[in-house]
């Protein structure tokens, strides 16, 4: 179906698939990662992208998802950049018979009909493990500033709360101030520098991914402290800068958030459109790297 005759694109006529993927952004390491993910696998798979970039604003994707209604492409994919006010946009598909893919962030809507699989990480399982590393490889009180995703994203909600539930466990590990720094390198750094101003003796960073961890250890520099050390650092992702800042001593313990989600992405929107069943959640697998298993994996890193 290379098409000849008039197939002009949007999902009539021939068997090509086409696909429209409404992306948060350009914001990380991670989501550049994604994004070629997406863009490579669909290619490999014979599947017709239309792809955008929100920008990392709500009301960007919606227009994106609208217009993709309104092309009549055969499946609509999205990572949604906060988690709520998307059941209007998402029942103009439905009522389209355009099915809906999740992609790496859900939704929170009671209405489960408006998606037909959610594939991704489970983020709250990430902050468990950040922090549970940080319970067993510390002693004594720890005073924590936390770097959090985006407002109303699912990862920046789930890895605050994963995180809290593991910490609950020592009375002397405190969450002394926490604010948004939106996944940016820039924002990270710009909210840490704000902490070290206003908050004495910081002994841990949790960054809610690598990016802000990366500009957090810019403002600790500036400061004169040494980061990994004189302030010890959590993040998520282990994109390849994380992963050289962890093989360096700078960052202390990296959680893995899989962006490659871009060939199991396109199996499921095969059998999407074929009208095959799909199981309502897909869920990534991945691990954990000290500074160590950081030196170890880098040579083979592909991100
Ligand atoms: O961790 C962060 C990105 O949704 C899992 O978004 C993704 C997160 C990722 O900006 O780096």
């Amino acid at each position: 179906s290379a098409g000849a005759g008039g197939g002009a694109g949007g999902g009539g006529g021939d068997d090509t698939i086409t696909m429209g993927f409404a992306q948060v952004g350009a914001e990380s390491g991670w989501r550049t990662a994604n994004t070629k993910s997406i863009q490579e696998a669909a290619e490999a798979a014979g599947i017709e992208l239309k792809f955008s970039d929100a920008q990392q604003r709500q009301e960007n994707q919606i227009k994106a998802i609208r217009s993709y209604v309104q092309q009549k492409v055969d499946v609509i994919a999205f990572s949604p950049v906060v988690e709520t006010g998307w059941d209007p946009v998402l029942l103009e598909a439905k009522r389209a018979n355009i099915p809906v893919i999740l992609t790496d962030r859900a939704i929170d809507s009671e209405d489960t009909s408006l998606y037909k699989t959610f594939l991704g990480s489970d983020f709250v399982e990430e902050g468990k493990k950040a922090g549970k590393w940080l319970v067993e490889n510390t002693t004594g009180p720890q005073r924590v500033v936390e770097l959090q995703g985006n407002t109303g994203a699912a990862p920046a909600i789930d890895r605050k709360k994963g995180f809290e539930e593991e910490i609950g466990a020592r009375d002397d590990i405190e969450i002394v101030a926490s604010q948004p720094g939106d996944f940016t390198r820039a924002g990270g750094k710009q909210v840490m520098e704000a902490f070290l101003r206003s908050t004495p003796n910081i002994d841990v960073v949790y960054a809610h991914n690598d990016d802000m961890g990366l500009g957090a250890i810019e403002a600790i520099k500036a400061a004169g402290k040494v980061p990994g050390k004189d302030i010890k650092i959590i993040t998520v992702d282990a994109v390849k800068a994380g992963m050289e800042a962890l093989a360096k001593g700078e960052i202390n313990f990296i959680v893995e958030c899989n962006p490659l989600l871009g060939e199991q992405l396109m199996e499921l929107a095969e059998k999407v459109v074929a009208g095959e069943e799909v199981p309502t959640r897909v869920v990534t697998e991945e691990g954990t790297f000290t500074s160590e298993q950081a030196k170890a994996a880098l040579p083979d890193r592909k991100y």
